[in-house]
């Protein structure tokens, strides 16, 4: 498992360098998902690939830029699930972005996962790791990454991040949002789930959400490459995360592809998602 975070570490370095100096231009492409590749979306797609092919541990990788599994090693022992580069349309207007990494064993669904990285591209570079707790750790001087601190979150926040076309929402969702603003909650969303979610996480708690909306009935995000390791993450710093009623980490989507509803908080928040979709 440490060689799949060390490769994660190296690559998170040569991705930095891309988004400095390489073009944004849209590709010709779209994904599985219909989302117009980026001709970065490509390149960090195929860093990580060169990077995870090297590893024996590897079974296979399932990426959000490909529409089928690349089998690594028949004898590899985890299946590792990737956004290389979420927000990516973010790049231009020079925003934080991120890549996201789950690592599963025996299957895809949530109770499979075993680990979660995700890597935020801002100001700075940040790694959080989720094992038994949350581990956040910073690119140094020295181009390595060094142990900042363990993240928990507190039983309430006060960050509130909703997602997904507005006018598209359900009348219950629209007034649970405009009540918890009411309550004083202020709002923090990029449109990068990355930044957005490493925001609740670091400053004590709160909600992020991306809710099933007339528009996308099923939720915008991917269970296996973004909803899944987040949801690890949350649990782990002593959050939650829950598609409106279930928990997310329950959930078995039926293609690598399949998209989820998503609310990721301290408890009291998703208690409170509980009580509206209930
Ligand atoms: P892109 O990767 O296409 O920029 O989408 C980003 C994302 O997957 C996630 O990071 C955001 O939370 C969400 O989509 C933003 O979606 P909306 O633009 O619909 O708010």
């Amino acid at each position: 498992m440490e060689e799949i975070f060390e490769a994660i570490k190296r690559v998170s370095i040569k991705i930095k360098d891309v988004l400095m100096y390489e073009d944004t231009d849209y590709t010709n492409h779209t994904n599985a998902t219909g989302d117009t590749q980026l001709a970065l979306d490509v390149r960090c797609d195929k860093l990580i690939e060169e990077e995870f092919k090297s590893l024996k541990c590897v079974q296979k990788i399932i990426s959000e830029e490909k529409d089928e599994a690349l089998h690594v090693n028949k004898n590899g022992r985890y299946i590792i699930g990737y956004d290389p580069l979420d927000g990516s349309s973010l790049v231009d207007v020079d925003l934080s972005v991120g890549s996201i990494f789950g690592i599963y064993e025996g299957g895809i669904e949530g109770k499979r996962l075993l680990r979660s990285v995700y890597v935020v591209f801002g100001p700075r570079v940040e790694l959080v790791i989720a094992h038994e707790d949350v581990k956040l750790y910073r690119l140094q001087k020295d181009g390595k990454f060094g142990f900042v601190k363990s993240v928990k979150l507190n039983q309430k926040g006060k960050h509130n991040a909703p997602g997904g076309t507005q006018k598209h929402w359900r009348s219950h969702h629209k007034k649970m949002i405009d009540d918890i603003f009411k309550d004083g909650y202020r709002l923090r969303y990029s449109g990068g789930m990355v930044p957005d979610l490493h925001q609740i996480l670091l400053k004590g708690g709160g909600l992020f959400s991306y809710p099933a909306t007339d528009d996308v009935p099923k939720g915008k995000l991917r269970m296996v490459f973004e909803v899944f390791p987040f949801a690890f993450v949350f649990e782990k710093a002593g959050g939650g995360a829950i598609d409106g009623k279930n928990r997310i980490l329950d959930l078995s989507p039926s293609h690598p592809h399949d998209t989820s509803p998503c609310f990721f908080g301290s408890l009291d928040e998703i208690q409170r998602v509980k009580a509206v979709y209930e």
